[in-house]
């Protein structure tokens, strides 16, 4: 497969500083190296430009903290994926996971002059689905699904320009931090999402026989993996890490069972901080569960 990683480096949409170096420290990790001994031909296009916090005002407008920038990155992050090649998968790295409304909106228009829909699983401790108004924090970060599917500031869900993610189309998997008006606004979009508990009661193979289920209308999907998923354990590298999260085996045998399912077209890897790391062990965790979604086997 040819696989084209391109670098979101940006913190702007979290509460601490840090995952801009996401893209280096995943680099570092030997991400290239790992998919080209899968033998992927894999093209690394380099990183997005972002503005420096240092060299901008922390404007808060709205309930949005450095709505300007992140708009710009995500803007050039949606063109640069939606130009791509069909046929090639986009793996792309943050940065905070505000970077993902680039990133799924240039997936989803790809190439795609059928209009066909994608699917987005969606990998994460949080369910990303505050708007400005119901975000405790106003940290863009807590808030790109919920615009991904229309909701909250017109200009970020504007991104797809009229296009927008349908709520059935998403699934969510590792939920174990919810804000309270966050959980209303899930509620009211229908949005599937399975907790830690249902990955207690069910187990991964379940949880991913029902998605492939569910998405089974779909033939593009996209996978956006936040290392907060996975325990602090076993990420430590992460701003908002939250107890009881996904073991380094059930990380990988979802990547292993939707590698094997052979309908993900593109992936995210995000919210990896090496200041908050210990000597680099989350983007090496997070190189591994790439190198799983694109093919590595056991035997
Ligand atoms: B992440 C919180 N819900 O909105 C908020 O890491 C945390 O991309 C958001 O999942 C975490 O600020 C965002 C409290
Ligand atoms: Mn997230
Ligand atoms: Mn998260
Ligand atoms: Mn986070």
């Amino acid at each position: 497969m040819n696989i084209s990683i391109l670098g979101i480096p940006m913190d702007l949409g979290a509460g601490r500083r840090g995952v801009d170096m996401g893209p280096s420290a995943l680099r570092n990790a030997h991400l290239s190296r790992a998919l080209r001994d899968l033998g992927h031909r894999v093209t690394d296009l380099g990183d997005v430009r972002v503005a420096l916090p240092e060299s901008i005002d922390k404007h808060e407008e709205g309930g949005l903290v450095f709505l300007d920038p992140i708009l710009e990155a995500c803007r050039a992050a949606a063109e640069q994926v939606a130009a791509l090649p069909e046929g090639t998968f986009p793996l792309t790295l943050g940065g905070d996971h505000s970077v993902s409304m680039g990133t799924v909106t240039g997936n989803a228009l790809r190439g795609n002059p059928a209009g066909e829909r994608t699917g987005l699983i969606w990998v994460d401790a949080h369910t990303d689905y505050n708007t400005p108004r119901s975000s405790p924090s106003g940290n863009i970060h807590g808030m790109p699904v919920a615009h991904l599917t229309g909701l909250g500031d017109p200009r970020l869900a504007g991104l797809g320009a009229g296009w927008h993610m349908r709520p059935e189309d998403i699934v969510m998997i590792g939920i174990r931090s919810v804000d309270p008006h966050e959980r209303e606004l899930l509620r009211e979009a229908g949005i599937k999402a399975y907790t830690m508990k249902d990955v207690d009661q069910l187990g991964i193979t379940r949880i991913h026989e029902e998605t492939m289920e569910r998405l089974g209308h779909l033939k593009r999907l996209h996978v956006s993996f936040d290392a907060d998923a996975l325990d602090p354990g076993v990420c430590p590298g992460v701003g908002t890490p939250v107890a009881g999260g996904l073991t380094y085996r059930e990380g990988h045998l979802l990547m292993e069972l939707l590698s094997e399912s052979g309908r993900v077209t593109s992936m995210d890897i995000v919210e990896v901080n090496p200041i908050l790391d210990t000597r680099n062990q989350t983007a090496e965790v997070m190189v591994g569960m790439a190198a799983s979604l694109l093919g590595q086997r056991i035997l």
